[in-house]
């Protein structure tokens, strides 16, 4: 046990933190959480913690949702039982965790291997002293399974002591079905969703084991005798499994995974877990060379990335703080399908499938959404969780501790056109057909009739899209947002394009889906229409475009003279102010250019970031990241390395937001978005991936590996000798684009492709 417990040794993958802030745990249990998209655990202390304590509960089971307030119905992610709790003690009481002098970092990250780490000391006055090593696991080769291990060493002292191992809070957020002793099936109150849990455990003493005495159900306690030297080794696999209706039992599922595991034993456990990741770290870590600070960012980011997605379960999605916190109860934004499914699609698309496929589950969610609104088509939940409906809550507690209307799940309409968005992305990098006819098109022609519904005719002959809210959070209510539409224009023309392709590709599915969605050739041709005549905002003469209308016209706040605040603009200026200034929460018309830089011609995307960017008050996590990339891309690199470091430290600074409520994982796939789409200039191509790579001065090379339409190529942009390596590592032979010239890439001929300096 002992060298499964040693972490890797090159810093560069693995997390260290020393662990004795008492107001930093919060943080360290998000930042340190294990989690493979179906399990997760937070790294709580699992030694001796008192019931009282303030911490969130530790584990998270995907789409485990719930409503507890029939008052204020909100569904929310309910946090499973605590299976990791230990108490050690002396017959006085339980020992003493000692944070004094000793082991030097008792909590390890280790990336590469998905495993948590620590250690501690337990001591009573100088007469018992105990070393402890655990390592803990979700693991990513079977994603119902946890695993933890014990090591106790004892250092000094010779009495008897106890181990007590136990699972706490499964009797608040859930009602318990049937409990035995290592097995047990609970419900959700109102949901009706089903989990269950199978327990073993197993602890031997230098090598002998010893039985336990069984207390309750999941309760069990061994008591011995310490010398120095004595090797005390614990072991607990457990599995859940989560039903999601009322008559479905999960229990059979939890069984078999636990038997699986306990026969093969924990040390394959290990081996299969760690051979899972580091199939995942081959086809998506990010190299960096040159600058220490990126490459832990980065890995750091990667690992959440695949912690976050489950590809087996395509009735969940990832919520905003992933499986890692609290924070927005579980809720899925567009957080997913813009900030998230470009890592997945290029790096694992059957995750990325399976999270598109779960917005092909909730279509009729967004479906009963638009129409409960008097509109057509699909209008997805802003905020959403299991069924699709619209889970945002409908006031909160405004930054002057006033109550306020949340408005984001009427007006944040965007959400249906970065789905559809997600959608095209996917099948131009994957040309997965299949899901393309069985539920691609489906997303992208309902989406785009909710559009074209939504776009209403005016006397200037424009549609208009009245009343929404951007991605800008601080300006609410306004009238054709350029995000929105240029958003929607586009989803409209993705609708069409879908619609001929299939009545051209596969004549008998669109016979079929037309005839099951009413779709006739006249409503297709109002919405060419529609796109034709959308409104946008845009000044041919300046090429700017307007974030909405009479954007132009509200005050001009100078957020220079801010510089160095440590709380939001919004919070500086307060409310009303914010909202009738130029002051922007997050990237808008910089996010439209970063996803659709053809919308911007010629010097037009300069101009747009020119202007918007000094009006943008980064109020909100995803803000930096977008910016980063089109900084990049526009080539004002050290801009970008700026943001860049700007968007790591979202999580793993501690001077900068509180984390205790989770990862902010859409930051975590911006950090991947800037180096990927950004620095290497990586873009989609119907013929090809196109690369035009800018890299900070202080990164003397970047390395990483995309998937495209069955190839997996591995690239490597060198600053050194200004040259782009690209290798075919699977896949047939396909065609680069770099410098603007193609370049045939195939396996036996890896690429060494000169750079074009970079303009001074
Ligand atoms: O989706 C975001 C939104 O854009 C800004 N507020 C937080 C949400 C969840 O991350």
């Amino acid at each position: 046990m002992e060298q499964t417990l040693e972490p890797t040794a090159d810093a560069a993958w693995v997390l260290v933190d020393d662990g004795c802030d008492a107001l930093r745990e919060s943080d360290r249990e998000t930042r340190f959480t294990v989690s493979n998209g179906f399990l997760a655990a937070r790294a709580s202390r699992a030694i001796n913690q008192s019931r009282q304590r303030i911490a969130p509960p530790s584990t998270y089971v995907a789409g485990l949702f719930d409503t507890r307030d029939i008052e204020r119905p909100v569904p929310e992610l309910v946090p499973a039982p605590d299976w990791l709790q230990i108490r050690v003690s002396l017959p006085g009481g339980p020992l003493i965790q000692h944070f004094g002098p000793g082991p030097s970092h008792p909590l390890t990250l280790d990336m590469r291997r998905g495993l948590l780490l620590t250690e501690c000391r337990l001591v009573e006055g100088s007469a018992v002293s105990l070393r402890l090593r655990l390592l803990r696991l979700t693991s990513q080769d079977q994603r119902a399974l946890g695993l933890q291990l014990l090591h106790l060493e004892t250092d000094e002292g010779e009495t008897e002591i106890t181990l007590e191992a136990s699972m706490d809070g499964f009797d608040s957020d859930l009602t318990s079905e049937r409990l035995e002793h290592e097995f047990g099936v609970w419900r959700t109150h109102l949901s009706g969703k089903g989990l269950a849990m199978s327990a073993a455990v197993a602890l031997r003493i230098d090598g002998q084991t010893l039985l336990p005495t069984v207390l309750s159900p999941f309760r069990w306690s061994w008591t011995w005798r310490t010398r120095p030297g004595q090797v005390v080794c614990f072991d607990r696999l457990v599995a859940l499994a989560r039903s999601d209706a009322p008559d479905q039992d999960p229990g059979e599922r939890a069984r078999n995974v636990l038997d699986g595991a306990r026969t093969k034993g924990w040390r394959r456990v290990v081996e299969q877990h760690e051979t899972a990741w580091s199939n995942r770290w081959s086809r998506s870590d990010v190299k960096v060379e040159g600058d220490g600070t990126a490459q832990k960012a980065l890995r750091f980011a990667v690992y959440h990335l695949n912690g976050a997605a489950n590809p087996e379960d395509p009735r969940v999605s990832i919520g905003a703080r992933a499986l890692t916190g609290a924070d927005y109860r579980g809720h899925v934004f567009w957080d997913t399908e813009i900030f998230l499914l470009p890592f997945y699609i290029l790096t694992w698309p059957e995750a990325a499938r399976s999270l598109l496929m779960y917005r092909f589950h909730t279509l009729d969610g967004a479906r009963a959404k638009a129409a409960e609104r008097g509109w057509r088509g699909a209008f997805y939940a802003w905020e959403s969780t299991d069924t699709g409906l619209e889970a945002t809550p409908e006031q909160a507690v405004g930054p002057d501790r006033q109550i306020i209307d949340i408005l984001t799940g009427a007006q944040e309409q965007h959400i249906s056109a970065d789905v559809a968005y997600a959608v095209w992305q996917y099948w131009q990098a994957t040309g997965d057909d299949e899901f393309l006819v069985a539920a691609g098109a489906e997303i992208l022609l309902e989406t785009g009739r909710f559009w074209a519904s939504r776009a209403q005719p005016e006397a200037d002959g424009l549609h208009h899209i009245r009343g929404v809210i951007g991605p800008d959070e601080y300006h609410e209510n306004i009238d054709d947002n350029a995000f929105t539409n240029v958003m929607a224009r586009w989803n409209i023309r993705r609708a069409l394009e879908v619609a001929a392709m299939l009545r051209e590709q596969w004549p008998a599915q669109w016979t079929a889906l037309s005839r099951r969605l009413d779709l006739n050739e006249s409503e297709l041709e109002h919405w060419t229409g529609v796109a034709e005549t959308m409104a946008t905002g845009l000044d041919s003469g300046t090429g700017l475009f307007e974030q909405f209308t009479g954007y132009f016209d509200l005050e001009d706040v100078d957020l220079s003279a801010y510089a160095g605040r440590t709380v939001p603009m919004d919070v500086v200026l307060g409310r009303e102010r914010t909202q009738q200034s130029q002051v922007i929460k997050q990237a808008d018309v910089v996010a439209l250019l970063a996803l659709l830089p053809e919308e911007f011609a010629g010097a037009a995307g300069k101009k747009n970031f020119d202007y918007y960017e000094p009006r943008c008050g980064h109020g909100s996590s995803l803000s930096t990241a977008l910016h980063g990339l089109v900084a990049a891309r526009l080539g004002d690199v050290e801009t970008a390395l700026d943001y860049f470091h700007r968007t790591a430290a979202v999580d793993l600074a501690d001077t900068k937001v509180a984390i205790g409520g989770g990862i902010h994982i859409a930051a975590q796939g911006g950090l991947w978005m800037m180096s990927v789409f950004g620095f290497a200039g990586l873009s989609l191509r119907s013929d090809g991936l196109a690369f035009a790579p800018h890299l900070p001065a202080s990164w003397s090379s970047l390395s990483f590996s995309v998937q495209w339409r069955g190839r997996r190529l591995s690239v490597r942009v060198d600053q050194v000798n200004q040259q782009l390596e690209a290798s075919l590592e699977v896949g047939e032979p396909m065609i680069l684009i770099v410098g603007g010239r193609p370049y045939p890439l195939a396996s036996e001929a890896p690429l060494i492709l000169h750079l074009e300096s970079p303009p001074p």
